[in-house]
């Protein structure tokens, strides 16, 4: 079906329309803005009550600001799709994340109006600040530089250190504080109660307007004027606030909290601040998923729902019966299980109590599960720190994000050897969000550490089973990695096994060829070889379960029984599992011929899994080729 987009929206071909407009119209505006974004979010899926709560920012921004000259970076980018739609991509908006259509975040590539590419959060303050450095150095005093981070995405490191830095910078930097109390879950931490004061604050609040005014009219009477209302401004607010004001100790002007959903007050607000140099930040309050009000009352559940049904706003999820469960409900209810037989066990996320199910182990034992806000980093160091006091912190983190706390697995955990469990969810192609977020490098970036022992369960009951094995005795840095998605075992919840490490399994005898696969993607090869052997072709499958310590014993078999081998995995091809194979067998002097199936040398973008996995060469129709060609192919060694 096609969407038409509204009156005034279709007109809207960029900004430079937009700003055609009266201001009077922009209310307008908003309104087919939203609907615009309810109408195709609810066919195509993606991210949905974020962008629904910056509407308004995102018409005042462009309206106000010249875009793209001046710079408007996005935090995250999952709120950026009004943003994508004003300036110049309504059309392509129905393509959004689909394969080959327009990307679910900004992105440079994409569009001048995408000053940064972002998927990851707390990037924004930095990147802008770049920027606006970048601008003084070359004279471009009238160039503004605008970053819109999110309440969930300040509470990174990253974002305080651009703070930080930018509070001595005195360039042209102005932050925009979107504040929904929302992170995915709700928002959590010391500096959103803060933010919670401020906004309640009533005191404060009443006495900020007038201030407000007095500003605007005194910032015209030149620099010494403004500094003599800045001082008094600064005195009412530490009063009032009965504490100095974080962001101004950090030499930010600290403006707000205003309503981020009045378009005209925003206008207005934006416009004056145009004119005041050096960082300053804008403190809006919004709502996430406003103007839908199921997205407004469950904004977990709506941050991104998948298709649904607008009119009832019935989520569409086809579940059907007997269903095997998705790896994260697995991970999130046996961790239960065994954390009620080991009070050892402790539960870690960084943001993600949904999207890991960590929820369920947050609700039952909420003394033993914590989610530390969009803080990988801490998340490792802080696993780290309940390690050596003898407990056994499970550390779940989505396998993209760990690439932000590298330092911490080697410097706080690997070297001294410390029993931190990381569950790596999204480990793999992870689909529609794209090159940001596919957990594509963790098996390579792992395996060269020191002490780690890495594992891929083949499904559900092995994930039980490898988090059995991991909390059992001091085993040191222990490594799950599971992808995005559902499983393949119905009857997973088995009593739990214990695995030997680095030991791999045999799933088939054959002969002359054999597939050396690891992880999920291992149930792909299952498949095929069946479906081979009833065509005379008889393939060996050896699930390899753990990349570190690789199974030298099975290797060892495997090499001197067979000429041709086949490496699966959901992963990078430099250095993962293939990787580690033909270095073994260099190690050893083997000579096999060798084929390696994984991601390619190149960043994959958005599409379903099955679409990627179809372009990086490994789902069933490729692995057969792959073996078929293999089969045929004189052995040239
Ligand atoms: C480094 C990193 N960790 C986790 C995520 C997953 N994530 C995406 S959006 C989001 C919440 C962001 O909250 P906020 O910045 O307040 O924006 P809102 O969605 O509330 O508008 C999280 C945790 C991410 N994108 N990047």
């Amino acid at each position: 079906m096609k969407y038409i987009p509204g009156k005034l929206l279709s007109k809207v071909n960029s900004p430079k329309d937009l700003r055609q407009l009266k201001e009077t119209d922009l209310k307008q505006v908003c309104k087919e803005l939203r609907q615009y974004i309810i109408d195709i979010v609810s066919v195509n899926g993606g991210h949905f009550g974020a962008s629904l709560g910056v509407v308004e920012l995102t018409t005042a921004l462009h309206y106000v600001f010249n875009t793209p000259y001046d710079q408007l970076v996005w935090d995250v980018g999952h709120q950026a799709y009004g943003h994508k739609i004003i300036t110049g991509r309504l059309d392509a908006f129905p393509t959004n994340r689909k394969y080959k259509g327009i990307s679910g975040f900004p992105k440079r590539t994409e569009s001048e109006y995408d000053t940064f590419g972002v998927g990851h959060s707390s990037t924004s303050i930095s990147a802008a600040l770049g920027m606006a450095v970048a601008s003084k150095y070359k004279n471009e005093q009238d160039k503004q530089h605008i970053a819109v981070i999110g309440d969930g995405a300040m509470t990174a490191g990253l974002a305080f250190e651009g703070l930080n830095h930018a509070g001595v910078e005195n360039s042209n930097l102005l932050v925009i504080l979107n504040d929904n109390c929302m992170s995915i879950d709700p928002n959590v931490g010391a500096l959103k109660e803060y933010l919670t004061d401020i906004t309640t604050s009533r005191a404060y609040n009443r006495v900020k307007d007038e201030v407000w005014s007095l500003l605007g009219k005194i910032s015209k009477f030149g620099p010494n004027a403004q500094a003599v209302v800045q001082k008094v401004e600064n005195a009412i607010k530490s009063a009032l606030l009965k504490q100095s004001n974080y962001f101004e100790s950090l030499n930010f002007r600290y403006f707000g909290p205003i309503d981020g959903h009045d378009v005209n007050h925003l206008v207005k607000i934006l416009s004056d601040l145009k004119d005041i140099p050096g960082p300053k930040l804008l403190h809006c309050v919004t709502i996430k998923g406003k103007g839908y009000p199921n997205a407004e009352r469950e904004q977990t559940k709506w941050h991104a729902p998948g298709l649904f049904d607008k009119d009832s706003g019935e989520i569409l999820k086809i579940i059907k019966e007997g269903q095997p469960p998705k790896y994260q409900d697995v991970f999130g209810k046996s961790i239960i299980e065994l954390a009620e037989k080991n009070d050892k066990i402790m539960g870690i996320t960084p943001a993600m109590p949904s999207g890991s199910s960590l929820k369920y182990m947050m609700e039952k034992m909420p003394k033993r599960a914590f989610d530390v806000g969009i803080a990988e980093q801490h998340a490792v160091t802080f696993s780290a720190g309940l390690a050596t006091q003898g407990l056994i912190p499970f550390c779940n983190i989505y396998s993209t994000f760990l690439q932000r706390a590298y330092d911490q697995v080697i410097h706080d955990v690997a070297i001294q050897n410390l029993n931190v469990v990381f569950c790596l969810d999204r480990g793999g192609l992870v689909g529609a969000d794209g090159a940001t977020h596919h957990g594509a490098f963790d098996l390579s970036y792992l395996r060269c550490i020191p002490n780690i022992i890495i594992a891929s369960p083949l499904n559900e009951i092995e994930l039980r089973n490898l988090m059995y094995t991991a909390q059992q005795k001091n085993m040191g840095p222990f490594v799950i990695r599971y992808p995005r998605g559902n499983g393949t075992t119905v009857n997973w919840r088995q009593p739990f096994k214990s695995i030997s490490v680095g030991k791999g399994q045999k799933i088939k005898d054959g002969d002359e060829i054999a597939i050396l696969s690891i992880g999920p993607i291992g149930n792909e090869a299952i498949k095929t070889t069946l479906e081979l052997e009833s065509s005379g072709i008889n393939i060996a499958h050896y699930d390899m379960r753990f990349i570190k310590p690789l199974d030298e014993e099975l290797l060892h078999k495997i090499c001197k029984t067979h000429k041709k081998l086949v490496t699966l995995e959901d992963g990078c091809l430099h250095g993962g599992m293939g990787s580690a194979v033909l270095e073994f067998m260099s190690d050893n002097g083997y000579s096999l011929q060798v084929k390696r199936l994984g991601i390619p040398d190149k960043f994959i973008e958005h599409g379903s899994q099955k679409e990627l996995y179809k372009e990086c060469g490994y789902d069933s129709n490729a692995i057969r080729e792959t073996i078929i060609s293999l089969v045929n192919s004189k052995i040239s060694i």
